[in-house]
């Protein structure tokens, strides 16, 4: 069998405005668009973060089943929304996200610095959120901002079990600032002291984006990319949409001889429910 490489595409984040990226999908309909071209790029997955009418992140629970029927309607994309929010969002909206159903969600193993905010991931929280995705059948993706949030996942396994899906697969963020640098030997001791078994994807953000990418693709791992992390393509030329950025993850892969895992394949390799 092939090996090949699961490319998730992070569109739009909370973090960016419209007027500050043009590109950015904010709107459902923009959302669903660039989720349909990514994936005849060669995504497989789709993590999620919606906006509100005036373009401002939101966590409306109305909003997100909206979004995750339309993008099921219209992709074979695996939906994994986003439980992290924007900084600043509380507890309690972040739970409620599950109750949308998606096939998945990012589960973040520990507070962070991001950039002049902090990034709140307490462990009774995280501890809440755990439990609360095994309740319901939904594949955590476990983030890893830091090296610490690696231990704090082996915590979470230890006390809890085993995640909904039957294995581990985490996301190693890489580059934010106050977080893990976005470097090959940061990378190869992150994925050191993984749990066995586990699988990962790498994300750079910004200037790490495509360190990341090399170094992630030469240690076996998958790859995150999107308008989430990544706003210039390269020095002085702003991204013109995901697609873009999805079709350089593919081409790289392939060029490793791993090309793009299929959506189909994706909720197998996850163990997304039927
Ligand atoms: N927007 C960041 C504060 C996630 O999606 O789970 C958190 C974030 C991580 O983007
Ligand atoms: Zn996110």
């Amino acid at each position: 069998m092939t090996a090949t490489t699961l490319i998730t595409v992070a569109p739009t984040g909370a973090e960016t405005a419209k007027d500050d990226a043009p590109a950015l999908p904010v709107t459902l309909d923009e959302l669903v668009k660039a989720a349909e071209d990514c994936e005849g790029a060669g995504a497989a997955v789709v993590h999620v973060h919606i906006r509100d009418a005036d373009g401002e992140p939101t966590l409306d629970l109305a909003r997100l089943r909206e979004t995750v029927r339309a993008l099921r309607e219209a992709t074979g994309l695996v939906v994994q929304l986003s439980t992290g929010g924007a900084v600043g969002d509380s507890y309690e909206d972040r739970l409620r996200v599950l109750e949308a159903e998606p096939d998945a969600c990012s589960l973040t193993c520990g507070t962070v610095n991001f950039g002049h905010d902090v990034f709140m991931n307490p462990w009774p929280f995280m501890a809440r959120l755990y439990r609360r995705t095994q309740e319901l059948r939904i594949v955590p993706e476990f983030e890893l901002f830091d090296l610490g949030h690696v231990a704090a996942l082996h915590r979470l396994l230890d006390e809890f079990g085993e995640p909904y899906g039957g294995h581990v697969h985490c996301d190693l963020v890489m580059g934010v600032p106050g977080g893990m640098p976005g470097d090959a030997r940061t990378l190869v001791a992150a994925v050191a002291a993984l749990p066995a078994g586990a699988t990962w994807s790498a994300t750079g953000v910004g200037r790490a984006t495509l360190p990341v990418m090399f170094a992630a693709l030469s240690a076996g791992g998958h790859l995150r990319v999107g308008m989430e992390d990544t706003l210039n393509y390269a020095r002085g030329r702003p991204v013109t949409s995901n697609t873009v950025l999805v079709e350089r993850a593919a081409a790289l892969s392939r060029f490793a001889q791993r090309p793009p895992m299929t959506a189909e394949d994706a909720r197998g390799f996850l163990g997304v429910r039927a």
